[in-house]
This record gives C-alpha cells, structure tokens and sequence, in this order.
C-alpha cells in the first residue's frame, strides 16, 4: 500500500457538544476494529473540545472544518491554527464548495491556509471540484487543474503527503446525487496525474484522495474499489453511527 485510506467525516453546522459527546461516544465500540483505514470526525469549533475527550482512547482524529490564515490579530469571529492545536485537532477542511459558495473563499485563500496548517502541523483536507455547468460545458480538469495549483503554491515535496484533496463534485454535495463510481474514480485519477507532473510519480503515489459528495453506507464500497479513491469525506452519513461504521469497515 502506498498510501492510507481515510475517511472522514464533515458534520457541517451540525450537533452541539452535549450531542457531539452522545454520537461520539456511539460510534466508538462501532469502529474499533479499524486496520487500515484511519477515521477522522471534522466537527464545528464549538464541538473540538469535547469531541477530542470524547475520541480519547480511539483511532479517531478530531478535525476542524475551517480556519484563518492569520496567527492573530483583529478578525472577528475567525479561528487561527494556533488555536486547533492546542485543543488537539490534527485534521483542518480547506476550500470546502460551501465555503467557497457561501463565504466567498478564493483558490488564494485555500493557499494560505494550507500553507498555515502545514506549518502548525495541521493536515489540510483540500476540496476541489465542479460545478454542474462547468461538467456540462466540459471543462472539469481544467477548474480542478487551477484549483489544486494555485491551492497547492509553495507546498514543498516534503510535505506534500500530508496533504489530503477531497474531490467534491459541487452538483453531489447535499444534493442526495453522487458521481458514479466511474466518474469519480477518473476524477481522481486525473487529480494524481496533476500531482504527478507538479511533484513527482513517487510522492503523487503516496497522496490520499478522497470522494466526497453524498457518499453514504449504500454506495461507498463501490466508489472506494476505484483504484484512486483513496477515502472519503462524508457529510450526511457521518451524523449516523452506523452509516458511518459501514463506511470505514468497507474501506478497510
Ligand atoms: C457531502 O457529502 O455532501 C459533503 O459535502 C462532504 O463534505
């Protein structure tokens, strides 16, 4: 194997930390058995804390779905990667498609903020994907080829694998529809390709990239056989212990 499988979970604007605890807490005895596949819950801020107890004695990682690229200073209501590390998150959401949609997040931005978490020790999820119309107009790797260059400026050879891309097809995101399995496993491999040509056949075969977009318990096994698929990021399925057990178990 050259690289880890990893799936994780993107709980969005959901859960409060009493409830953060109670899933948590379910879902442990659930994913004990886990080889290969590491488990990863990005939660909101205001869950980190209890989440990462909670998680104590558990393969899973506590992540975080945003943060600021600045260290410190006057920006209300933003988060620093200063701030994730203490509380003990390993794991932050970059570029989200609701991120970029709602909150006006920019493929520079994405830079600065993977360049941040690199250099806290944070490991970025990057999100790239397409809209509907630009799937239709075919121009899909082209959208994606600009987001993962631009997002990835400056991250050295060295540090390129504990990067994580989470292809995340716009028009499958909370939308109930998924890529086929074809599509995202060409989607992907199409992303290493680019990795390929920009850091080398050897770290482009070690870089974890993940499907998300309405992955859930039904169809993961299928999109996790294409060869790179590599995980996933799981929005809906992952506020559901079992959902979310039968996505690590068929990722293992
Ligand atoms: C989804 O599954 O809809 C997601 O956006 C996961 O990030």
């Amino acid at each position: 194997r050259y690289r880890k499988t990893i799936i994780a979970g993107n709980w969005k604007m959901n859960k409060t930390p009493a409830e953060a605890k109670a899933l948590i807490e379910e879902m442990k005895p659930l994913l004990s058995k886990t080889k290969w596949c590491e488990m990863v819950l990005c939660v909101p801020f205001t869950d980190i804390q209890v989440a990462v107890k909670a998680a104590k004695g558990s393969k899973i990682a506590i992540g975080a779905e945003n943060m600021h690229f600045e260290k410190s200073g006057a920006f209300t209501g933003e988060i620093s990667a200063d701030m994730l590390k203490e509380l003990g998150v390993k794991y932050v959401i970059i570029g989200h498609s609701e991120r970029r949609q709602y909150f006006n997040e920019t493929d520079e931005a994405c830079n600065k903020k993977v360049l941040v978490a690199l250099e806290n020790g944070l490991r970025p999820i990057l999100c790239v994907g397409e809209s509907l119309t630009e799937r239709e107009q075919d121009v899909t790797m082209e959208v994606i080829r600009k987001q993962i260059k631009i997002a990835l400026q400056g991250v050295a050879v060295e540090d390129i694998k504990k990067v994580v891309i989470a292809y995340e097809p716009i028009w499958a995101i909370g939308t109930g529809k998924t890529a086929t399995a074809e599509q995202a496993g060409e989607v992907c491999g199409a992303i290493r390709d680019c990795l390929r040509e920009k850091y080398g056949a050897r770290a482009a075969r070690g870089i974890t990239i993940q499907y998300g977009g309405s992955m859930n318990a039904k169809n993961a096994a299928e999109l996790l056989a294409q060869p790179d698929v590599d995980g996933g990021l799981i929005g809906g399925a992952s506020l559901k212990s079992a959902d979310f057990a039968t996505i690590v178990e068929a990722a293992n």
